[in-house]
């Protein structure tokens, strides 16, 4: 369900001055639903967050410490009730309400364009000769709240290497299912669907890049992009795309949703910059969700921490320009 209709051209994310009043409101909004979905089946209100956390099953891997932050994560209901996927509504609380019906499983990913391997495989062939890795990484979203989230999931330079990209292919675009029966947000025109993004071809060989397939050791619940959906800790939230079903070789740079929907607020490289604000507000400091409803705003760090990591990729680029 949608909170409000924005235009095209008008539907970037809400202020952070709206986020708080927002959220508030919606986690009443849940806990009401849960009130009265335990008074009429008799379960306790932990059976609440979601339908869409039925499927979710264990998963095995190891923990990569190396590319790994050292901060406390915030709890899985965190990580789980409070997340960004207009698919499914634009507010925080909307995905986990409304994913329920979603199906992640049986799930095809197409390898398409500048390749030599390509088609359509199931997830499972994907991930099959890939090692399973947890990885907890900081997600800093471009509206200037962030979260720590331990992320399984394979080094998506391995799947990658396994497509063969001819050597025309300079760049990696990614896309979302399309699913209007089972994601009501795109029955309404608040970005152009489906979701698009795209790395460059050195940003998606980059150790850092993940293709994730759970969280909290656990298959990812539909609200956060099953089963499939990309994380590149040191860009804005929005470059990580959910419920991916294409990956495609190009030699241009490919479109991106948020690019499309308002091109002077976000740029190809969303990197998190903290000198190069939002033209609408400040992306100076952050809010740490979790950390309590009046906990102040911490300095938000170049690349998100990550400078060591990945400044070379962008040695000789203005990244005043290059936003
Ligand atoms: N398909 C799709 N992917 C998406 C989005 C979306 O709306 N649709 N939102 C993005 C944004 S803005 C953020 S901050 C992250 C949030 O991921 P999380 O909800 O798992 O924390 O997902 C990103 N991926
Ligand atoms: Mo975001």
């Amino acid at each position: 369900m949608l909170i409000r209709r924005k235009r095209p051209g008008d539907c970037a994310h809400v202020q952070p001055s709206e986020i708080t009043p927002e959220g508030v409101y919606l986690n009443r909004r849940l806990l009401l639903q849960a009130a009265l979905a335990a008074g009429a089946t008799g379960l306790g209100a932990a059976a609440w967050p979601t339908a869409s956390q039925a499927k979710v099953t264990d998963l095995s891997f190891k923990r990569n410490q190396r590319f790994s932050t050292t901060e406390t994560p915030n709890s899985y209901e965190d990580v789980t009730t409070y997340n960004n996927f207009y698919e499914f509504g634009t507010g925080k609380g909307d995905p986990v309400a409304n994913s329920g019906r979603f199906k992640p499983e049986p799930w095809t990913v197409t390898i398409s364009g500048e390749a030599e391997v390509k088609g359509k495989f199931a997830l499972e062939d994907i991930l099959k000769p890939h090692a399973l890795e947890e990885r907890v990484y900081r997600l800093r979203c471009v509206e200037a709240w962030s979260m720590v989230i331990p992320w399984v999931g394979v080094p998506l330079a391995e799947v990658v290497k396994r497509c063969k990209p001819t050597s025309k292919a300079k760049y990696v675009a990614f896309k979302t299912v399309m699913r209007p029966a089972e994601m009501p947000g795109q029955r309404y025109p608040v970005l152009e669907w489906p979701y698009v993004e795209g790395l460059r071809m050195d940003e998606a060989m980059h150790p850092l890049s993940l293709l994730a397939v759970g969280l909290y050791g656990k298959t990812l619940p539909n609200q956060n992009g099953a089963p499939l959906r990309l994380v590149t800790p040191w860009k804005y939230g929005f470059k990580g795309i959910k419920s991916i079903v294409e990956i495609r070789f190009t030699e241009r740079e490919p479109p991106t949703s948020w690019n499309i929907a308002a091109s002077h607020e976000y740029g190809f490289y969303a990197n998190v910059n903290p000198q190069v604000d939002h033209p609408r507000w400040s992306q100076a400091r952050e809010r740490h969700i979790g950390a309590g409803l009046f906990n102040s705003r911490v300095p938000t760090q170049m690349f998100n921490g990550y400078a060591k990591e990945v400044a070379d990729l962008y040695r000789g680029m203005d990244l005043r320009k290059n936003f």
